[in-house]
């Protein structure tokens, strides 16, 4: 494989894909060389079969607003890969979702879901629909109306959505309510479920939990304790949340939280008297972050992201591309030392240069996210089985899948100074599990 020249045909075949060609560029660049020890590979163009999805589906959604007014928005799925499982990810609403974003997130999907040792495929659906200020039963109306076209694309055993971005248990209920109506069967084909009708416990909790594990594994490879250490996270949805919960409970500092309209800085840190009344701010009255500042009377920053304040590790749990070449440069310059990605792609190419050159302990989202859709895949394993486990057995499985996903990155990715370089280490070990399999199925 010349990764240059699979790049380039990519980006000669799907022009203004920018999401998609950076997610593929970084995984091609750190693949190569593992790609062309095995000359089978490229006989069988498997590059190309693995970086153009299996399929995408789009549709129109209809819906009606509260006033009346009929209201149009795009409706997608990709399916990306379903080559050790059925098709897995996620479902975003935001007003930016186009294809570029959904099929560089389904790409990573695939790679992400191979690293956490279940059996499922890759894939991610979404809708230009914006949540923000819709009432309930807009909402609700939005969300049948988009599983009324999903629903004949989606099963147990070919392909199971769950949220993601503007996609919360309150999204997935209405979407699996639908679903079930259409399809005539409970099965659990959406994870993120309720408790009630099938959801697992833990599942709003892991992918911030494991986020946490994930770094803890990072920080014992040098030796440093993560009490005390003040800690920089982004975002405050679901991810963030529980990052920070979890974080909290191990005596770390947190210093920042964010939204799209910008940052609050609290110098005493969150606590978890604080933290409730994010929970209650963003899940319940669905306000801004800005109203935290007011309350506990701390800084806040409109339009800006928190990088710039001093901390010792950041946890972006955002959205893409919120760290840049300058952020990561003021990340270090003040003393970061460690970057753990809760988000899908937080980081620039030119952001993950300077944390490779500067060697911190840096873990991309496919690895230190994956938290998420492992306890999916645990959801999955417990409909299928018609059992709940306990939250301790849930949890116990989820450290033990973020324990193995950082075995499999320090497996691939020591260089020979030691430095490990997650990047690599979490691309070549997703990747190759998926070759292998690809290679065994045939040409399809
Ligand atoms: P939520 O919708 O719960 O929260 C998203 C948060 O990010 C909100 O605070 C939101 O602010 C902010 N945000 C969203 N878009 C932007 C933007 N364009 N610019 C700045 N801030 C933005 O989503 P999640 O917490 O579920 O997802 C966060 C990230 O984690 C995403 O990258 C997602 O792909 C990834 N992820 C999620 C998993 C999950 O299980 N949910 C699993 C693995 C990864 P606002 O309220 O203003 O929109
Ligand atoms: O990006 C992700 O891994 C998710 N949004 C969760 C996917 C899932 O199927 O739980």
């Amino acid at each position: 494989m010349n990764a240059q020249k699979v790049l380039s045909d990519l980006k000669r075949r799907f022009p203004n894909e920018p999401e998609y060609h950076q997610a593929v560029a970084e995984v091609l660049s750190t693949i190569e060389e593992a790609y062309n020890e095995h000359p089978e590979f490229d006989r069988y163009n498997l590059i190309e079969r693995l970086c153009i999805p299996d399929r995408i589906f789009s549709f129109r959604v209809t819906w009606v607003d509260d006033k009346g007014q009929v209201q149009t928005n795009m409706g997608y799925r990709v399916q990306h890969n379903n080559a050790i499982g059925p098709y897995k990810g996620g479902i975003r609403f935001h007003s930016s979702v186009n294809l570029s974003i959904l099929k560089f997130l389904a790409f990573e999907q695939t790679f992400k879901n191979s690293l956490t040792t279940l059996p499922m495929g890759g894939g991610k659906g979404g809708s230009d629909f914006s949540p923000r200020g819709k009432s309930d039963g807009e909402i609700m109306r939005f969300c049948q109306a988009f599983v009324a076209e999903l629903w004949r694309h989606i099963g147990p055993e070919t392909d199971v959505p769950a949220g993601d971005i503007g996609v919360g248990g309150r999204e997935v209920g209405y979407m699996y309510g639908m679903y079930k109506k259409m399809a005539r069967e409970n099965t659990g084909t959406f994870t993120g479920k309720g408790l009630e009708f099938g959801g697992s416990l833990i599942r709003p909790e892991a992918t911030g939990y494991g986020n946490v594990y994930f770094l803890l594994e990072m920080l014992k490879t040098r030796n440093i304790d993560i009490k005390g250490k003040v800690v920089a996270v982004s975002g405050s949805g679901n991810v963030a949340q529980y990052t920070v919960e979890k974080l909290i409970s191990l005596g770390a500092k947190v210093i920042t939280m964010s939204d799209s309209n910008g940052y609050i800085y609290d110098p005493d840190g969150i606590d978890a008297e604080k933290l409730a009344y994010i929970f209650e701010l963003k899940n319940i009255y669905r306000g801004r972050i800005r109203e935290y500042a007011e309350k506990y009377g701390c800084k806040y920053v409109e339009g800006a992201r928190p990088w710039n304040e001093k901390c010792d590790i950041a946890m972006p749990s955002a959205t893409q591309n919120e760290i840049d070449g300058d952020d990561a440069r003021a990340l270090l310059a003040n003393g970061c030392f460690a970057v753990s990605e809760g988000a899908n792609m937080p980081s620039t190419p030119e952001a993950i240069e300077e944390f490779l050159k500067a060697k911190i302990l840096y873990a991309p989202g496919k690895a230190a996210n994956a938290g998420g859709v492992s306890v999916s895949g645990l959801e999955m394993t417990q409909n299928a089985i018609k059992l709940s486990w306990t939250k301790e057995e849930v949890d116990a499985r989820l450290k033990q899948i973020m324990f193995d996903i950082h075995t499999q990155c320090v497996k691939y990715g020591t260089q020979a100074d030691g430095y490990v370089n997650y990047v690599k280490g979490a691309n070549v070990a997703g990747f190759m599990k998926v070759a292998k399999a690809m290679m065994a199925q045939g040409i399809l």
